[in-house]
């Protein structure tokens, strides 16, 4: 089981702090859920459902309980089923964490002895090129990289990737907002691309978001499942944030599988998301654990 409690600490101490410290009282732990961006409507329902509980665990342990049973539906890992190459595209908002990921990624494809093949689709800037042909040398993985087209890029991966029988490709793209209408809309020109490579291709819609945006990634979810579908979310730099309450209102409003959660900027820096864990660690539950 994953143990949260050292990547979370800066939303745990948000909570602490909120909460005064006072891990018994109800309305210090409502407090403690607003201030890490859980919405103080969801905040106050999910206390209501801890008063409602009838027993005699302490109002923490219960309040770990009904956060888990929340965050429960955002569990779902991913599977490659057969499916080879399995394809996955994966796109965000700029520093979002999107190449890292796909280093984390390939990482751990190929410790689980994957073939990985690497897609430089993000041909607006030549350093994005460059970084991740840095991660594919360092991680002893081929790389398909172009200048210009995107979508041409991830075709051509996708082609090369079916040809030398890899069991996975991952396809970057260039960061985007979704106010940015025409960045967006290329989002569905390269998924048809992918498409177009290999029927049912991609197979997986991968949405790298911020943790440290909070709630604010809710909306980039919408967005980003408008133009190309969102099949699966990784959320990164929880290590960072102080808002990792967000996840309960994303796990209400939004639920979509998360599939990995990043932890740090190294490439072993990725985890499964856990929500026993994770509501363990926000609570301050298993402080017992933490380092
Ligand atoms: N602390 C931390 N930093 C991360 C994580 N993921 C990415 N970063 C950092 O965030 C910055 C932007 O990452 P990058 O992958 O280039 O973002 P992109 O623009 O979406 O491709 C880099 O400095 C990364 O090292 C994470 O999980 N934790
Ligand atoms: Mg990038």
């Amino acid at each position: 089981m994953a143990l949260f409690s050292r990547v979370l600490n800066k939303t745990r101490q948000q909570f602490a702090d909120a909460a005064d410290n006072n891990h018994d009282d109800f309305a210090a732990l409502e407090e403690g859920l607003i201030m890490t961006d859980t919405g103080a409507g969801l905040a106050a329902r999910l206390i209501q459902e801890v008063r409602d509980k009838d027993t005699s665990k302490p109002p923490a342990a219960l309040l770990a309980d009904v956060m888990a049973a929340h965050l429960r539906r955002l569990e779902a890992s991913l599977t490659l089923d057969g499916r080879k190459p399995f394809v996955i595209m994966v796109m965000g908002i700029n520093g979002g964490g999107k190449t890292t990921t796909i280093a984390k990624l390939c990482r751990w494809f190929v410790t689980r002895n994957k073939k990985v093949l690497l897609a430089a689709g993000d041909t607006f800037r030549a350093a994005a090129r460059e970084q991740l042909g840095e991660w594919a040398e360092r991680l002893d993985v081929e790389i398909i990289t172009g200048v210009g087209d995107p979508s041409a890029v991830a075709f051509d991966a996708v082609r090369a990737g079916t040809a030398r029988q890899c069991d996975v490709v991952l396809v970057d793209t260039a960061g985007r907002l979704p106010s940015q209408t025409h960045l967006m809309a290329e989002l569905a020109k390269i998924r048809r691309a992918i498409g177009k490579s290999m029927p049912g291709a991609p197979h997986e819609l991968l949405l790298v978001l911020d943790s440290t945006n909070g709630q604010n990634t809710l909306a980039q979810i919408e967005a980003f499942q408008q133009v190309a579908g969102v099949t699966g979310l990784v959320l990164t730099k929880l290590d960072g944030s102080a808002k990792g309450g967000f996840l309960l209102a994303l796990a209400e409003k939004m639920p979509k599988p998360v599939r990995f959660v990043g932890v740090g900027e190294g490439a072993d820096d990725l985890e499964i998301f856990d929500a026993d864990a994770y509501a363990l660690a926000l609570s301050g539950m298993n402080s017992q654990y933490s380092t």
